[in-house]
């Protein structure tokens, strides 16, 4: 079995953790819409980059798999809540009906709003790291995730919607978006190998998941546009049906696929001089290649 499949195999464990209560009756449903949202097939990108980095220098990934764990369970929230009608009113996600279609909208509400606080739950309760580590830990995750990041990156989105946006104003808006989640994966991977913020491997890997973030989300933009509803496991044309800016208002899908693998190969450049890198570097390409 390959690293990669491997990793993917224990982040599949992700259920396992979510809080239960002993009278787990009461709570039940929501356990179950939070279990059907974690389950339904997305690609684990995030908990990926952290794990293959805090392999990269060295971390074990006993300490690193909560980290990983915790910001997938951050991006399946983002997603429950950017379906839902008050955003972006989606009624299929990877190819199922979105949480909200199978469990109504206070049951996907509350569902996301658990999995985002549980993730600093896992974070802060590391027990294979000191608390240390797991504070820079919290630190990364709840700025990458909170108004400065993710959620402030969704409220520019919505802000826009049906504006013309000038593209530095896009580009902050995926930085915080997209990009702040990727950002943070890798840097709490180098976390739980011990690496430290001043050290050359910090700066190294965030400049790499910069690069891999900004490439991912253009080549999201792309796909909407040229792949196909089966692929992508939700309608195509969403964003242009929804007047959203995207990486298309200032080029064709085939430039902004060719920009994607561009800002990806020096993306690389960053960390390929690392002894073990390889994996990381076939993630990354794998990323800027997709087709789906
Ligand atoms: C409750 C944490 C929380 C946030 C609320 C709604 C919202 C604020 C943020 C939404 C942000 C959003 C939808 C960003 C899109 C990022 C993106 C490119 C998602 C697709 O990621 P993939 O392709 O998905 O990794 P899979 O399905 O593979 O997991």
């Amino acid at each position: 079995m390959s690293v990669l499949d491997s990793l993917k195999e224990d982040i599949e464990q992700i259920n396992r953790l979510l809080p239960r209560e002993a009278d787990g009756e009461l709570t039940a449903l929501l356990t179950d819409s939070q279990n059907y949202s974690l389950s339904a097939g997305g690609k684990r990108i995030r908990p990926l980059i952290v794990l293959l980095t805090a392999r990269l220098f060295g971390g074990k990934r006993a300490s690193a798999m909560p980290y990983a764990l915790a910001v997938e369970l951050i991006h399946t929230a983002s997603l429950i809540h950017d379906d839902m009608p008050e955003i972006d009113n989606d009624d299929k996600r990877r190819g199922k009906p979105t949480n909200h279609k199978v469990f109504g909208q206070s049951t996907a509400l509350l569902a996301g709003d658990g999995l985002f606080i549980d993730a600093f739950s896992l974070l802060s309760s590391n027990a294979e790291l000191d608390d240390a580590a797991n504070i820079r830990a919290v630190r990364i995750l709840s700025r990458a995730a909170g108004s400065l990041g993710l959620v402030g990156g969704e409220f520019i989105d919505v802000l826009c919607e049906g504006r013309k946006i000038d593209i530095e104003t896009l580009r902050t808006m995926h930085s915080k978006k997209t990009g702040a989640l990727i950002l943070a994966a890798a840097r709490l991977g180098a976390v739980a190998a011990g690496v430290a913020e001043e050290d050359e491997r910090y700066l190294d890997i965030s400049e790499f998941a910069r690069g891999i973030g900004l490439a991912f989300q253009i080549v999201d933009d792309a796909l909407d546009r040229v792949a196909s509803e089966d692929a992508l496991g939700k309608p195509i044309g969403s964003d242009e049906r929804c007047k959203k800016a995207t990486y298309l208002s200032f080029y064709t899908p085939e430039q902004a696929l060719r920009l994607s693998e561009e800002i990806t190969e020096e993306a690389i450049s960053y960390i390929e001089k690392y002894e073990g890198s390889e994996t990381l570097i076939s993630l990354a390409r794998e990323l800027a290649y997709r087709r789906s």
